[in-house]
């Protein structure tokens, strides 16, 4: 038996790197998982609420991001599916955790610096404390493994850091989780800058492939992006970053390996190939969008989502009484 937890933050349209990175892992695992596994899959509403939203927009996003969870495949059947503000452990378990996180281990953290930089109306504490937030998602449940993509590599660190110091200091009680980062996929990067991640929040248009895209605005998007002038389709992120992203993406569209296309485009030229490439998102992405339109207007995903929360509540909440009575917030033993 294992358990698998991850979650996305609803802070905008989700980007054709959030699917590669994250949520086609999620699916493929929970396909493979056995009838005693337990995967929670979430909608991160709290994380998103760490940089400024407008109230409208972000409901708006978690439901979108409920019905693109259940367009990408995932069933919740198997996976339980729910939005994190939902289950109040959670912000209940982050602030528990913030009791034994040290400041200087949080300013470390470059997605914090990076952030940090972008906002204009001040740096809300809640940006600083995030990742203590998100070790609580995952140590509610007593996470085995968390699929994430290569961005999160240093939370997950630090989480795995905060499980192994509350059992020390407490006794045993948290599972050490690890990270699952593909290969291939992990890091899609920008189409008009290859050297920096695709994000949704990248306020250039053309940057990034949203899962919603049309497929004209997929197929400019893809002839516009940033190659090299060398003409040769090889697999070489440090010196040909945007041919490299572009085979990445194929490759994960396609079920691919990265050998088997360069040998396949060793004689072809750039357009050739980035046509293909469209071709394959295009191809992709297409099943997801009608079953999104369809999930997103259906009765089911209230119930899908009320259900959720409450298989969640229920083990969050034994966690949390675990955890609180070790540490002494407890009126009687
Ligand atoms: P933002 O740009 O607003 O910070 P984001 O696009 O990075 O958001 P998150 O909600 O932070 O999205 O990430 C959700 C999941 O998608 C995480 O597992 C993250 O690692 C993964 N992910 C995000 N961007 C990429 C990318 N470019 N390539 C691969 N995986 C990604
Ligand atoms: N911080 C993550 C989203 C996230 C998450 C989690 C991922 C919040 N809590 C728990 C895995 C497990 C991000 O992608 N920005």
């Amino acid at each position: 038996m294992k358990t698998i937890v991850s979650g996305i933050q609803p802070s905008g349209t989700l980007t054709l790197g959030n699917y590669l990175g994250a949520i086609k892992n999620f699916v493929t695992m929970q396909n493979e998982a056995s009838d005693d596994d337990n995967i929670f899959i979430f909608i991160a509403d709290l994380h998103a609420l760490t940089v400024p939203q407008d109230p409208a927009a972000l409901r708006k996003n978690v439901r979108s991001l409920a019905a693109l969870y259940l367009a990408c495949g995932l069933d919740p059947n198997k996976s339980t599916l729910f939005i994190q503000s939902e289950v109040t452990e959670h912000a209940e378990i982050g602030y528990l955790l913030q009791t034994i996180t040290y400041i200087g281990e949080l300013e470390r953290m470059t997605q914090y610096k990076d952030k940090m930089q972008k906002q204009v109306a001040g740096v809300s504490s809640a940006l600083l404390t995030y990742p203590v937030l998100m070790a609580g998602d995952i140590l509610l449940y007593n996470a085995d493994y968390v699929p994430v993509g290569e961005d999160q590599r240093q939370h997950l660190e630090l989480t795995r850091n905060l499980a192994e110091r509350f059992n020390s200091r407490f006794s045993d009680t948290f599972t050490v989780p690890k990270p699952l980062i593909a290969k291939v996929g992990a890091k899609i990067m920008s189409l008009q800058d290859p050297t920096k991640k695709m994000s949704k929040s990248d306020a250039l248009e053309k940057a990034s492939i949203f899962i919603l895209d049309q497929e004209n605005v997929i197929r400019k998007k893809i002839a516009s992006a940033v190659t090299d002038s060398d003409g040769s389709i090889k697999f070489d992120p440090v010196n040909k970053p945007g041919i490299s992203n572009l085979l990445s993406i194929y490759s994960c569209a396609s079920n691919t390996s990265i050998e088997e296309l360069v040998e396949k485009y060793k004689d072809s030229g750039y357009g050739e190939f980035k046509k293909d490439v469209a071709d394959a998102v295009v191809n992709l992405l297409k099943p997801i969008q009608e079953k999104y339109n369809y999930y997103l207007n259906s009765k089911e995903l209230d119930e899908i989502l009320d259900n959720g929360r409450d298989k969640a509540s229920y083990f969050a909440r034994k966690t949390l009484s675990k955890m609180k009575r070790k540490m002494g917030i407890i009126r009687k033993k």
